[in-house]
């Protein structure tokens, strides 16, 4: 392993670079490294300033997660900051590219900062379960200020090189192509200064400014132990001695790193990164060139989608069977750019640069010269499998053509066309132009490099893609299938439905099976025949409960969206319950969790033992990024491992239900 620091001169300054790509992470040998260099440098005495910096993409991103779960290596990166604040001659940080973490902290340990523009500078930590464990809640009130240490810490959100200007955490911004002759010139600046240890400085702010982030931030921060955990240690800052903080922060670090939630999190951060990586692809595979998209409907599934592409600067053709619809979608395209402009979030120029991007059009062959055609019309096997007929003849060779639809078998799709090795699926959550997960489903046929080429541009459209198999509902909802069936037999058992939703808004999801049922639709997949009434949910239907959209669903919802308990519902429940000869009893939270969560993770082996999904961590990912599971609980499969094979299988057993064989052989 070469050594990832060197040493340089550049007469009396002392440069010392990091070269460990792909991040500059501070593993064991970057420390070695940097505490080496920086001892040599100070016993030069032809050295009078010292500047670290980094080759490569990026400043230090942060400590080397990889090794949180081995045995420790000295120096621990606090011992190499302390080392540096403690300097005698003036150190500079040339921060480029994204100082994370512990990267942060070096810059903190350093006396002063230099920044190209570009740069961001933050402290991620909390998205890890944890907090800056090397000083960063001690020092950032010191260098920039209490406000600035709780804000940053406990989001985790990176501040721009010029916002870290402003308020006091770089002290220059350097040229975006001239970092190293900047910081030069700059360290010589600072020789006359002198060495500036950032643990002597005043803390800037008291614990009201905590306080009012803490509570500014409270809705978003529940059920995750680390945002609060970060600002007890900021707030430490403001009434404990340096040192005594750092002890504070420390015992805070440990308590976190040794909690079940940031295991969640650091597992989910590398489960992200796997699931781009396509298993059993060779690096000869190229993906193919994609220019110009074209998406068939111009509802809310089509018009969400294209936004997506037209936000990367992907030029859009979008085609609908009707004028008044396809105006209807582009004027719905333009509404959503403009209220995201109002909100400050883009530019007015960027709403006018996407949507002259985009080509509306009624005729399919317009689609001609697109490299990537996405279907977004309504779940027809035999509309989809016309228009795949007719794209087989207009789209030119070589050219994906993608189907968003959420269950439907892309195989049969496939086949209606004369090249099902350019066929997959490309299922987009809705609202498609929000929602990060993307399941890209790889059908029998599916070529190799059409797979990789979907990946690829779903991760340039920013999305979390997870490659899934074709079967009923994929991944996301097959697993949600057995969930919504279980909690309506529940309700024939005498739950209702605000205990099941609590059971699960309580377990940390944003939502229970009844309030997203209501959210989607109640009558997605009614058969929409109201005198052919077979089950509640046709009940339900027939009454023209359909959820929000039509102001009642299994809750009553006022004019904003607030949902109460509904009397008529109860009614319709108890009189199915009745009907099917269910016997009503005191339904208890274990068993709503047992009977709704277990089988979710049961049919997530069984996906597993089908091929459906490459590993299981890209079916923690899908539930993750597609329905709002809880990031501190790691997944379905992630939670499935905490709370015990052994005890899922019991609890499957318990309630009758069939356990996936790779699931017993686990608990054996
Ligand atoms: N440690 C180890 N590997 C890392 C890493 C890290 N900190 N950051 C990234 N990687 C790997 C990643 O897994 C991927 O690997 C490759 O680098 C490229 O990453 C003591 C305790 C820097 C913004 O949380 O946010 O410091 O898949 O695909 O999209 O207080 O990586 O190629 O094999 O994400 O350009 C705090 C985490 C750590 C930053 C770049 N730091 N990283 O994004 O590339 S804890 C973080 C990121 C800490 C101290 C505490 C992003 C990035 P592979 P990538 P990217």
């Amino acid at each position: 392993m070469t050594d990832p620091i060197r040493a340089e001169r550049d007469g009396d300054i002392a440069v010392i670079i990091s070269n460990n790509p792909p991040v500059n992470a501070l593993g064991a040998a970057v420390r070695i490294g940097l505490d080496r260099e920086l001892k040599a440098a100070l016993a030069d005495d032809s050295v009078k300033a010292i500047v670290i910096r980094c080759d490569g993409r990026t400043f230090f991103a942060g400590a080397d997660i990889t090794e949180f779960t081995k045995p420790p290596v000295e120096p621990m990166l606090n011992v190499v900051i302390d080392a540096i604040e403690a300097a005698t001659k003036p150190v500079i940080a040339a921060i480029h590219g994204t100082a994370l973490g512990g990267g942060c902290e070096v810059t903190l340990g350093c006396h002063y900062r230099i920044a190209v523009p570009s740069a961001k500078i933050g402290v991620p930590e909390v998205k890890l379960g944890l907090l800056p464990g090397a000083g960063g809640t001690q020092r950032l009130p010191r260098v920039a200020s209490v406000a600035a240490a709780a804000e940053m810490c406990s989001s985790g959100t990176p501040v721009s090189a010029k916002k870290a200007f402003e308020i006091g955490l770089v002290d220059k911004l350097a040229g975006e192509d001239s970092l190293a002759a900047d910081a030069i010139a700059f360290a010589r600046e600072c020789i006359a200064k002198g060495a500036r240890p950032s643990r002597d400085l005043p803390v800037k702010g008291t614990a009201d400014d905590v306080k009012a982030v803490a509570e500014a931030n409270a809705r978003k921060f529940k059920g995750f132990d680390a945002p609060a955990a970060n600002l007890r240690c900021v707030e430490a800052a403001t009434r404990l001695p340096f040192d005594e903080g750092i002890a504070f922060e420390r015992a805070e670090f440990m308590k976190l790193m040794m909690g079940s939630q940031s295991a969640a999190q650091r597992h989910i951060f590398f489960a992200e990164r796997q699931a781009a990586k396509i298993d059993g692809i060779g690096e000869d595979v190229k993906a193919r060139p994609i220019a110009k998209v074209g998406v068939i409907g111009a509802g809310t599934m089509g018009g969400g989608i294209s936004m997506n592409f037209l936000s990367a600067g992907i030029p859009v053709t979008i085609v609908e069977m009707q004028q008044d619809a396809l105006d209807r979608g582009t004027g719905t395209m333009r509404k959503n750019y403009e209220a995201t402009a109002a909100k400050g979030r883009i530019k007015p120029e960027q709403v006018e640069a996407a949507m002259g991007a985009l080509t509306p059009t009624l005729k399919l062959e317009d689609l001609a010269d697109c490299d990537l055609i996405i279907e977004a019309v309504y779940e027809s096997m035999d509309v989809k499998k016309d228009i795949f007929g007719k794209l087989d003849k207009i789209c030119k060779p070589g050219a994906i053509l993608a189907s968003n639809t959420s269950y439907l078998d892309v195989d049969e799709i496939a086949a209606s066309t004369s090249r099902p090795q350019d066929v997959l699926g490309m299922h987009f959550f809705s609202p498609a132009n929000v929602m990060k997960l993307l399941e890209v489903v790889r059908g029998e046929k599916t070529a190799p490099d059409a797979l990789l080429t979907a990946m690829g541009i779903a991760k340039k459209i920013g999305k979390v893609a997870v490659v899934a198999g074709v079967c009923h509902g994929f991944i996301g909802n097959r697993m949600l299938m057995p969930r919504q069936v279980e909690a309506m037999k529940l309700l024939m058992e005498g739950a209702t439905p605000e205990q099941i939703d609590k059971v699960h808004t309580d377990f940390g999801m944003p939502m229970g099976p009844f309030q997203m049922s209501d959210l989607a639709g109640v009558d997605i997949g009614w058969h929409r025949d109201p005198n052919r009434i077979e089950n509640l949910r046709d009940e339900l239907a027939a009454a023209g409960r359909w959820g929000q959209k039509t102001g009642k669903g299994f809750y009553d919802y006022d004019d904003k969206r607030r949902p109460t308990p509904s009397a008529e519902v109860q009614g319709m429940i108890d009189t199915w319950s009745v009907k099917t000869g269910a016997t009503k009893r005191a339904i208890t939270e274990e068993e709503i969790i047992e009977r709704t969560l277990y089988p979710m993770v049961n049919e997530g082996y069984l996906i597993l033992e089908e091929g459906k999904a490459q590993r299981a961590s890209d079916i923690d990912v899908v539930w993750i990024y597609g329905y709002g599971w809880p990031v501190y609980r790691g997944g379905p499969m992630f939670w499935g491992d905490l709370e015990g094979a052994k005890k899922i299988v019991a609890g499957l057993e318990k309630h009758g239900f069939a356990v996936a064989k790779s699931l017993k052989a686990k608990a054996a």
